[in-house]
């Protein structure tokens, strides 16, 4: 797959340029004699590999991504300011895909959200939309993240996930009864990533050229249609094919079927945030389309595969802060998590100047303030290192990119849930999901992916509290789960 074809370079060299003495051999005193201190192309090859990789994501580590280009063809531009989105507008981009909770070489086909990491080279730097293939996301506030993340993963004494931990935390956690039933339904294993649709599961803020304020979501819908894996087929591949979706997505491109996405938005007007009937900046709730419905924006296609993984898809540095003039955080406290902490993974993972790296750099010029620092390659063009100066050096033109794009805001100091409003309950949307959007089979794969996953090591009290939060999403639901399992 990945054969580089007939070749035909000249000769080995060293990283510095210089022609090695041999690809094979060290330096030794005679042919069985002691290899020597001086043999510097040895230690080279010795100490480049010790450094070979970088950390991996803490979250997502197991993905793949491409190129591709994103183009305009609806007009939202009353909505949005943001270049990339204007009438007729075109941009590159890239994607990345990803399992959550497994490690670097973790099969595909196990059961997760997937990341749906995009980034977009605009015309006023990079915009980053880093969401998943579900809308909603398991907890609501950043302080539970990374104890949620913990019971997900490994147990700390056999080294082992553990579907006891995992469970255990969820019926803890009844805001995560939404975002469980897509992970345990269908979506839980996309059949490819071609195959489905992502979410920026979080609102975000969208601002038009009179200052006028928007609420949106995106929907990123898959054209090659929502397919998936039931959990027999998904177990038998995770033996067969450990990359089964990494293979999919650089053949299918290789072999010129470049998949596309057609991206909508919901859009609700600034005002009427204030007082809909659910807290729509929770990130646990989905907007019903009948309220908002959606809007057409463009279309996303892949389609060039990286040349090196490495370079392009584990260097690649995804942040939700990347946000251009046109498009805001909205009040959702996971996203405002989220602000700080992809950048700052990126500072330990890949280093402080990970921006200059051949994924994240923008395609338009940088006239940043930043110097040095750790693998810095570009130099500074602004010349000057302080600011303001009298010597031309930029300054910043809000004249030009508007104000900042935000709320008003004002309270107490408070460590607090978010305020509930006549329809905020954790349980409700999730049964809407089991009752009208599934169907009878759906319904049946369902109880049966929950009940697998519960006898594979869950207990008491936990497994009762499991009936219970099932019974919570919808009683019939919740009864045959716990008669499959033999508790009822
Ligand atoms: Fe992430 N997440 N996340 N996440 N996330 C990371 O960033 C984090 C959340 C998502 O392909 C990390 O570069 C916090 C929601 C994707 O490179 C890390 C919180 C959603 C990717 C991180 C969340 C996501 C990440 C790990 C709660 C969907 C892979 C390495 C406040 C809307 C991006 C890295 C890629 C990766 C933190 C919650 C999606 C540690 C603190 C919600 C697709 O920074």
């Amino acid at each position: 797959m990945t054969d580089p074809g007939q070749q035909n370079f000249p000769y080995t060299t060293n990283n510095a340029g210089i022609p090695v003495e041999s690809d094979e051999h060290s330096l030794t005193v005679g042919p069985d004699g002691p290899i020597l201190l001086q043999d510097h192309y040895l230690i080279e090859k010795m100490a480049q590999f010790n450094r070979e990789r970088v950390p991996e994501r803490v979250v997502h580590a197991k993905g793949g991504g491409a190129y591709g280009t994103f183009e305009v063809t609806g007009d939202v531009s009353q909505f949005t300011k943001a270049d990339l989105f204007q009438p007729g507008k075109r941009c590159g981009m890239l994607a990345r895909f990803s399992t959550v909770a497994g490690e670097q070489g973790s099969p595909d086909t196990w059961r997760d959200p997937r990341g749906f990491a995009l980034k977009f080279y605009t015309e006023h730097g990079n915009y980053d939309l880093v969401g998943n293939n579900t809308p909603v996301f398991f907890v609501r506030d950043p302080q539970k993240f990374q104890d949620f993340i913990r019971s997900q993963k490994r147990h700390p004494a056999t080294g082992l996930r553990s579907n006891d931990m995992q469970w255990d935390f969820w019926t803890l956690s009844p805001e995560t009864a939404h975002m469980v039933t897509w992970l345990m339904g269908d979506r839980g294993v996309p059949k490819t990533w071609r195959h489905m649709n992502g979410y920026s599961s979080h609102t975000y803020l969208w601002v038009n050229g009179g200052g006028e304020k928007f609420w949106v979501k995106y929907h990123i819908k898959t054209d090659q249609g929502v397919e998936f894996y039931t959990q027999r087929e998904a177990d038998e591949l995770a033996g067969l094919d450990a990359d089964k979706h990494r293979r999919d997505l650089y053949e299918s491109i290789a072999a010129g079927d470049a998949p596309t996405w057609t991206v909508h938005v919901q859009v609700m007007p600034f005002a009427e945030a204030a007082d809909y009937r659910f807290n729509p900046f929770d990130l646990t709730k989905v907007w019903p389309h009948a309220d908002y419905p959606l809007i057409e924006v463009g279309k996303m296609t892949l389609n060039r595969n990286p040349d090196d993984f490495f370079v392009h898809i584990e260097q690649a540095a995804f942040a939700p802060s990347n946000l251009v003039p046109g498009i805001g955080p909205s009040p959702d406290k996971m996203l405002l998590g989220r602000l700080f902490s992809y950048p700052d993974t990126h500072r330990y993972r890949i280093g402080p100047n990970f921006a200059q790296l051949p994924p994240n750099r923008p395609h338009v010029p940088v006239y940043s303030y930043a110097k040095d620092g750790p693998m810095r390659y570009e130099p500074n063009r602004v010349g000057a290192v302080y600011a303001p100066n009298s010597h031309g050096g930029p300054a910043a033109d809000t004249d030009r990119f508007g104000e900042p794009a935000g709320w008003y805001a004002e309270g107490e100091m408070v460590r607090e849930a978010y305020r509930l409003r006549p329809d905020d309950d954790d349980f409700g949307q999730a049964g809407t999901l089991v009752r009208e959007v599934l169907d009878d089979a759906a319904r049946e794969r369902l109880v049966s992916n929950v009940s697998q996953h519960l006898l594979d090591g869950v207990t008491a009290p936990v497994l009762d509290r499991a009936f219970q939060y099932w019974r919570n999403v919808d009683q019939n639901i919740g009864d045959r789960i716990a008669e499959t399992v033999g508790r009822g």
